[in-house]
């Protein structure tokens, strides 16, 4: 599977640092959609789910945090500890976040708005989309 990490350039000067996302530019689609998850609990894991259709990047904007991607074939492991970068997310990728540090706050930039519709929240079953789909 290939990972696709999207370095965002980081324009620094003595009074700190500043990432600028521009749909079609440095972000490949255009953002319909920006959540966050902060607040993560010891422990926890999200995720648990693969999208039939979004597109999404990731970007850990404070602290970090670990993805697992899976796309049936294989799982690898992604740690995103810099807010210069973004993980892209493309569709029938079953991800779990996992490892929050307790100032974690993940962004995510979506090409959609939310549609539970969407989501595949059953592991067997995504991974019958994936072999049917090969
Ligand atoms: C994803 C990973 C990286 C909304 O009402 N609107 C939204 O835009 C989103 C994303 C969620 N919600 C509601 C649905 C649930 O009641 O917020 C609650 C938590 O959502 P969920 O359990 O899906 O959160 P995660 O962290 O497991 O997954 C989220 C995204 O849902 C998902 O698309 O790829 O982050």
């Amino acid at each position: 599977m290939d990972i696709k990490l999207i370095q965002l350039q980081s324009h620094g000067d003595e009074r700190g640092s500043l990432v600028s996302l521009e749909e079609e530019k440095n972000i490949p689609f255009s953002i319909k959609r920006v959540y966050y998850v902060f607040n993560t609990k010891d422990k926890v894991r999200r995720g648990f789910h693969a999208h039939k259709k979004l597109k999404q990047l990731a970007i850990v904007v404070k602290g970090s945090c670990r993805f697992l991607l899976d796309d049936g074939n294989e799982k690898i492991e992604v740690l995103l500890d810099n807010p210069a970068q973004g993980l892209y997310i493309e569709s029938f990728v079953w991800r779990e976040m996992f490892d929050f540090s307790e100032d974690c706050v993940l962004m995510v930039l979506a090409d959609s708005i939310y549609d539970e519709t969407d989501y595949v929240r059953d592991y067997e079953e995504f991974t019958k989309m994936v072999k049917h789909d090969s």
